[in-house]
């Protein structure tokens, strides 16, 4: 298993003198002021913990869209400040995007026409020109920055997810010598539904450039190769998951991510929040009542009506469970002003009054829906206190949430119902496999969550934290670093030898 200090000393022997560059659209630190401070925070969410790390390893340099309201104000004249804040390791760089450049290449192309591509829940991609315009002048932007801090020398680069897909291609323009890796996070689709995308060549061009590109699951890999060759025409060794076209071969890996068990277990069982488990048994009148959890940014990938109609079904099949189950959803309001976010949040909102006015009574409601971006500590308290979590995602690359609820529950207690459609089903075969878009049966699979005996509780959870164990943050990032390394090592000699 790794570890922060083993992958600080993994990245340092094999970077040797390449500068390690990582790119994403979300910058590690934003900064706002707090009462007329400045103060900055750190966005939650995996790809940022992993990365943290080999970053102060290697003290290399980030590249990020700046989008705190304060985030220029810290910066040099090149948008650059080191981090962290208080004990700077390396360099942060930031982007600076127009509205329109932003609305463009993240609303538009990345948000509206590549993630419901990528994800098979049935709201239609929106494909506009102007926004494609968006999105190649953002990734030349991006790479002019790129280009700028490697400064002619040798580096590698990890680039991460969709909003980059061309970024690649334009940086091995630049300078063939440079290393670079592309982590994919969300699904890739099946070749049929990714060739749909007008232009799906230019984007497989730009991700083919790279000498790595990387997804969570193996299925994803499939998809990918198998886009490589009907939409690109590449030649495909599927065996080997090598791509070869002219004179270069990318390499196609699963590489699934993870949290930091370790941390998440510790953190779980503080002080803290312990107290605030006691703070939320008063405040959401949880005392003696059976809790379900659900969590997540306020997504139509996520399932939340579907997980929403289930407690709804269940509650009508099994009444006795009247007045004994309260089931938390926490919202996070996210991309609200695109068309799909904003109906999903209004038809949300109607199905949990219907649900609490149909079932509630005087002093029992149902659904507690809490609309907002919570403290971690308000979180670790809350999947502490669940007999069960639901993630009902209808489709999603791997879900962290899950993972964390597992790693939260040192306790070796709690039921997990995962939706089959994620990245982390593969890994967690020991949760209650659901499939959102079978209401009966996922209501039936909430019962059967309740009713689980307390020995299969715990040897369901064990063997989960196990895996986890075995396959935490660290070793992400590790595994990313030795693969891209490795990867284009092997690209390097296949070009020097003229190809095959
Ligand atoms: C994409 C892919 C893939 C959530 N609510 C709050 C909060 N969170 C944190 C969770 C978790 C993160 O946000 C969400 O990560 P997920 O993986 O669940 O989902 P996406 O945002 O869709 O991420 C996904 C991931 O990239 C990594 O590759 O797993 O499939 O879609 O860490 O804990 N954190 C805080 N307050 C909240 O209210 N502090």
């Amino acid at each position: 298993m790794e570890t922060a200090e083993s992958l600080h000393y993994l990245a340092k022997t094999l970077l040797g003198n390449h500068r390690l560059v990582v790119v994403s659209n979300a910058e590690p630190y934003v900064h706002d002021q707090t009462e007329g401070m400045m103060d900055y925070m750190i966005p939650p969410g995996g790809v940022i913990t992993a990365l943290d790390p080999i970053m102060r390893a290697s003290g290399g340099i980030w590249v990020a869209h700046g989008r705190g309201k304060s985030d220029w104000e810290v910066t040099d004249s090149d948008g650059c400040l080191l981090v962290p804040p208080e004990d700077p390791q390396y360099t942060l760089r930031r982007v600076f995007l127009s509205r329109s450049q932003f609305r463009g290449y993240y609303d538009g192309l990345a948000n509206g026409a590549l993630w419901p591509l990528c994800h098979t829940a049935f709201v239609r991609p929106r494909f506009d020109e102007e926004d494609w315009a968006s999105y190649v002048t953002v990734n030349r932007i991006f790479a002019e920055h790129v280009k700028k801090v490697i400064g002619g020398g040798e580096a590698v680069v990890l680039v991460q997810d969709y909003h980059l897909a061309l970024l690649p291609q334009l940086l091995k323009e630049m300078d063939p010598r440079i290393r670079v890796a592309q982590f994919w996070h969300i699904p890739w689709p099946s070749w049929e539904t990714f060739r749909v995308f007008p232009w799906a060549e230019e984007l497989l061009e730009g991700l083919l450039s790279s000498d790595l590109v990387a997804f969570h699951t193996p299925g994803y890999c499939r998809n990918f190769l198998e886009s490589a060759e009907h939409c690109a025409g590449a030649s495909v060794d599927y065996e080997q998951e090598e791509i070869v076209r002219s004179d270069q071969s990318t390499h196609v890996r699963a590489i699934p991510i993870g949290v930091d068990v370790e941390q998440i277990t510790r953190d779980s069982q503080g002080e803290d929040v312990e107290e605030k488990m006691e703070e939320l048994k008063t405040t959401l009148d949880l005392e003696g009542k059976l809790v379900g959890i659900g969590l997540e940014r306020e997504d139509y990938i996520k399932g939340i009506p579907e997980r929403l109609q289930a407690l709804d079904r269940f509650f009508l099949k099994y009444p006795e469970y009247r007045g004994r189950v309260v089931f938390i959803q926490v919202g996070v309001p996210s991309r609200s002003h695109l068309t799909p976010y904003g109906q999903l949040s209004q038809g949300i909102a109607v199905m949990e009054r219907e649900i609490n006015e149909r079932y509630g009574t005087d002093d029992w409601r149902p659904i507690r829906y809490l609309r907002k971006d919570l403290s971690r500590r308000s979180l670790l308290a809350l999947w502490r206190l669940a007999d069960f979590c639901i993630v009902s995602s209808l489709h999603d690359g791997m879900n962290l949430v899950a993972k964390e609820f597992v790693a939260s529950r040192a306790d070796e207690d709690g039921v997990l119902l995962l939706s089959s459609f994620t990245g982390a089903a593969v890994e967690l075969v020991d949760a209650i496999k659901v499939n959102p878009f079978a209401i009966d049966a996922f209501a039936d699979s909430i019962k059967a969550a309740l009713t689980m005996p307390r020995e299969e509780r715990r040897w369901r959870m064990a063997a989960m934290r196990a895996v986890l164990q075995k396959n935490n943050v660290y070793t992400w990032a590790a595994d990313l670093l030795v693969t891209a390394v490795a990867s284009s090592e092997e690209r390097h000699t296949y070009a020097y030898r003229g190809g095959r």
